[in-house]
C-alpha cells in the first residue's frame, strides 16, 4: 500500500498551489471537508496531514473521520474556519501562514481608504462614460491626509495599516485589548470611543467567536454620518447587519469591505449600495505574497513529517 498521507482540502487551491504541494508530498484532493467522508476509510486512516484553504468550518467532525491526523497546515494566517480546541483536544497541530501577507493586507485597507474618500470608482465611471466632457468636473470627494484613522486590533497587521496612514500624516487613533507602545497614537479603551473619535475606523481584529460583532451597532452609530468604515479582517468582526442599515439610511459615508459574513454569495443589499468600495476578499492576493504563504504552509507541512519544528505553529 503506497505512503499518503497529505490530504489537500478546498476548493480555493489555485492549480499552481496543489501542484506544489502534490510534487513534494503524496496526496488526494478534496474540495471541502464535507467531501472528507466520502474517502474510502482505508484511505482516510493513512492521511496524516490537512493542507487547507477556504472559510468552510473543519471541525471535530472532520478531525474525527481522519484518525491519523497530526497536522491541520492552513493557507492564511487566520485560522478561525478550524476548531482549534478540538484539535488541540486530540492532539492534532495546527499551523498558520502569519507575516508573509501583513503588507499586502495594509496595501488594500490603504488602497480601500483612497478610493473610498476620494471616489475612485465614481471617477473611473465619469471618464468612460463621457460625463466628464459632457457635464465636467465631477462633485467633490473627501480629504484622506490629515483626516484621523481608527485601528480595531492592533496586532500585527494593524500595525503595518497604522504606519502607512501615519505616512499619510493622519492622526492615528487605536483600539486593543491592552494599550500598546506606539510612537504616540491615542489608545481608546473600547471600539465605541475610538469611532466617535475618527474619520476611518479600520477593522484590523483576528475573527472566531472571541470577536464576533466587536465592531457593534453601537460602534457603527458612534462613528456618524461623516465617517467611513473599512474592513480587512474578517466579515463576523462587524455586525453586518448594521452595518447595511447603517449604509442604507446614510447613517455613516460609507465603506471599504475586503470581506463579508458569507463569501463569496454575499448579502446581495451591498451590491445596490453606491457608497460602499467592494473587494473580492482579496487582501493577500498578489502573486507574491500567495507564493509565499503556500510556501510557509508547504514548510510547515515538510517540518512536521520530517519531525522538526513547525515554522508557525498556532497550538
Ligand atoms: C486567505 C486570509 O487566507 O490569511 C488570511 O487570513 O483571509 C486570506 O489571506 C486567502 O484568501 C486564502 O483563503
Amino acid at each position: 500500500m503506497t505512503d499518503t498521507p497529505l490530504l489537500i482540502c478546498g476548493a480555493a487551491f489555485t492549480e499552481d498551489e496543489r501542484a506544489r504541494l502534490s510534487t513534494a508530498v503524496s496526496s488526494v484532493s478534496v474540495e471541502s471537508p464535507a467531501a472528507l467522508e466520502g474517502l474510502a476509510p482505508g484511505l482516510r486512516e493513512r492521511l496524516r496531514v490537512v493542507a487547507y484553504k477556504g472559510q468552510a468550518p473543519f471541525g471535530a467532525r472532520e478531525m474525527a473521520a481522519l484518525p491519523g491526523l497530526g497536522l491541520i497546515a492552513n493557507f492564511g494566517v487566520g485560522y478561525d474556519a478550524i476548531d482549534l480546541a478540538a484539535a488541540t483536544a486530540r492532539d492534532i497541530r495546527v499551523t498558520n501562514t502569519p507575516d508573509v501577507l501583513n503588507d499586502d493586507v495594509a496595501d488594500m485597507a490603504v488602497g480601500l481608504i483612497l478610493a473610498q474618500a476620494r471616489c475612485l470608482l465614481r471617477g473611473d465611471g465619469w471618464v468612460r462614460s463621457g460625463r466628464w466632457s459632457k457635464y465636467g468636473e465631477m462633485p467633490l470627494a473627501w480629504k484622506v491626509s490629515g483626516a484621523r484613522a481608527g485601528i480595531v486590533g492592533l496586532g500585527r497587521i494593524g500595525r503595518e495599516i497604522a504606519d502607512r496612514l501615519a505616512a499619510f500624516k493622519m492622526e492615528i487613533h487605536y483600539h486593543s485589548r491592552q494599550q500598546k507602545e506606539t510612537p504616540g497614537w491615542r489608545y481608546h479603551a473600547d471600539p465605541v470611543s475610538l469611532a466617535g473619535a475618527v474619520d476611518f475606523l479600520v477593522v484590523a481584529l483576528v475573527g472566531g467567536e472571541e470577536t464576533r460583532n466587536y465592531v457593534s451597532a453601537e460602534a457603527i452609530a458612534a462613528l456618524g454620518p461623516t465617517g467611513v468604515l473599512i474592513n480587512i479582517s474578517r466579515g463576523t468582526t462587524v455586525d453586518e447587519g448594521a452595518l447595511l442599515a447603517a449604509l442604507e439610511q446614510r447613517r455613516i459615508a460609507g465603506a471599504g469591505l475586503d470581506v463579508y459574513l458569507d463569501e463569496p454569495a454575499i448579502d446581495p443589499r451591498f451590491q445596490g449600495l453606491d457608497n460602499v468600495v467592494l473587494q473580492p476578499h482579496a487582501g493577500s492576493a498578489t502573486v507574491e505574497t500567495r507564493r509565499a504563504m503556500a510556501e510557509l504552509q508547504l514548510a510547515n507541512i515538510r517540518a512536521f513529517l520530517d519531525g522538526e519544528p513547525l515554522p508557525s505553529p498556532v497550538n
